[in-house]
């Protein structure tokens, strides 16, 4: 993309509504823009990030053999009587009248209409177990919506939910979910540590939240340190074998790690002291085991190998897409802007041409771009004509990971400059070698999702 051509409104000022980094940052580079309180339009820039993390979503729910599918955000308030929620989800839930006077929700979460799918296509236990997924737009009529996506009225969700003939079955379900949680966080270049929570009006007794740890989060939360040193990494991971994603479960939850709302202060305690930690965190996610709750109200059962029906055991997760956009800038920034990592960077590189016009510094972007667009990966040209101090301030705001630097002198002895937005970090080389190196950063990267 050249940047002359792009839509990146980025904002001088700071804006005065925005009371953390995340939210300011947004705003200044031009990723979102507040479309009335709690509800944000997405701009170019913040729906590329937003379909980055998509994309890894799908990915990995597909890899743990969820399948994907897609439900509307309207829902009619019979379902909702059905469970009994409809009155238990209080002045939370956006309730709306058509025009033949009919009750209708703006979906807050989606257990009923799932389970409602679920008990007029499935009546055996053959077709179990089953685990089916959307990612969609939710409305959660928020008291205090705040710090801009993170805890928006309007946001987008990926929730799935999984039927099961047996609570084993169905707990192996809740253990895959937390694996495959556990590695779309760290493919986004998080940590998010699963924490024993509460399971609030969705229910149930079995439930973890994903926390990253920042000092702006919402929640409070206790922890042994030797929980932020365990990393998935490059960990194979059968997802059909009981015993590797129970091991892996055990290993993430025995050390002591729980949020407020479960916090036992003996067990804390308990923990050496050098390594208990107490801190703020961002609920980026949640996994919940709830049996038959749903299934018994709604009449989900299955015929099992006996013949007699049985109601299914149910559970549902839940992440955050575009709460999620906001903590990894929590976890991610310094004073001048954004530092994306590279698994969810909007454009993977920044060229920046500092003399627009100079035949030798123009046809050397050009082919930069040509040759990292060939490459598969997406550059951002600044091909303004600016100052060099604008060009770069601006990089620096929006964050992308690696800044190619074109300019006459270095040209002149066959080299432009390589800087790493992380650590300031630049070297000089040819510019065959700084699209090299690039391609070698983003190996194992999937580059780009279609748009
Ligand atoms: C699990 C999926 C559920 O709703 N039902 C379907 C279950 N869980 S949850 O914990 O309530 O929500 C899942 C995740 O959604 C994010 N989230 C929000 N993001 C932005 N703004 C909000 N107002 C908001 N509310 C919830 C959180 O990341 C949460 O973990």
């Amino acid at each position: 993309m050249r940047l002359s051509r792009y839509f990146l409104p980025v904002l001088k000022e700071t804006p005065s509504e925005a009371q953390i980094a995340s939210h300011r940052l947004m705003l200044r580079a031009g990723m979102i823009k507040q479309a009335t309180a709690g509800i944000y339009s997405w701009l170019p820039l913040g729906f590329k990030v937003l379909r980055k993390l998509e994309n890894i979503v799908h990915e990995e729910q597909v890899r743990a053999g969820h399948i994907p599918m897609l439900m509307p955000t309207l829902q009619s308030a019979d379902l909702w009587r059905e469970s009994g929620r409809y009155d238990d989800y209080g002045a939370e839930m956006l309730r709306i009248t058509d025009r033949h006077g009919r009750d209708m929700l703006y979906g807050p979460t989606n257990e009923e209409l799932i389970t409602d799918i679920f008990r007029a296509h499935v009546g055996s236990y053959k077709d179990l177990p089953l685990t089916l997924y959307h990612i969609q737009w939710k409305f959660r009529d928020e008291v205090r919506p705040r710090f801009g996506v993170m805890r928006g009225r309007e946001f987008f969700m990926k929730d799935g939910y999984n039927f099961d003939l047996t609570k084993e079955d169905a707990l192996h379900a809740y253990n895959r979910h937390m694996v495959s949680y556990l590695r779309t966080y760290e493919r986004m270049g998080l940590q998010a540590i699963p924490m024993r929570a509460d399971s609030g009006p969705i229910g149930g007794d079995d439930t973890h939240e994903f926390l990253v740890l920042a000092e702006t989060g919402e929640s409070e939360v206790f922890y042994d340190s030797a929980i932020t040193d365990l990393k998935l990494g490059e960990r194979v991971v059968d997802y059909d074998s009981r015993a590797e994603c129970e091991a892996i479960v055990e290993e993430w939850t025995t050390p002591y790690a729980r949020t407020d709302e479960t916090h036992d202060e003996a067990k804390f305690n308990a923990i050496p002291e050098e390594r208990r930690r107490s801190s703020r965190g961002i609920e980026v996610g949640q996994i919940f085991y709830f049996g038959t709750k749903y299934s018994d109200a709604m009449g989900a059962t299955v015929q099992g190998p006996d013949g007699k029906s049985t109601p299914v055991h149910m559970g549902s997760h839940g992440i955050g897409v575009s709460r999620l956009v906001g903590a990894i800038i929590e976890a991610s920034h310094d004073e001048r802007g954004i530092i994306w990592p590279e698994g969810v960077t909007p454009f993977h590189a920044g060229i920046v041409n500092l003399k627009q016009g100079d035949a030798e510094a123009d046809a050397a972007c050009e082919a930069l771009y040509a040759s990292l667009t060939a490459l598969g990966l997406e550059p951002l040209y600044d091909d303004r004509d600016e100052r060099a101090g604008g060009k770069f301030a601006t990089m620096d705001l929006i964050g992308l990971p690696w800044r190619i630097t074109v300019g006459p002198r270095g040209l002149r002895n066959g080299v432009v400059e390589l800087t790493s937005r992380r650590t300031g970090e630049s070297e000089e080389l040819p510019p065959e070698a700084a699209v090299e190196k690039l391609a070698q950063i983003y190996a194992g990267h999937v580059l780009r999702p279609a748009f």
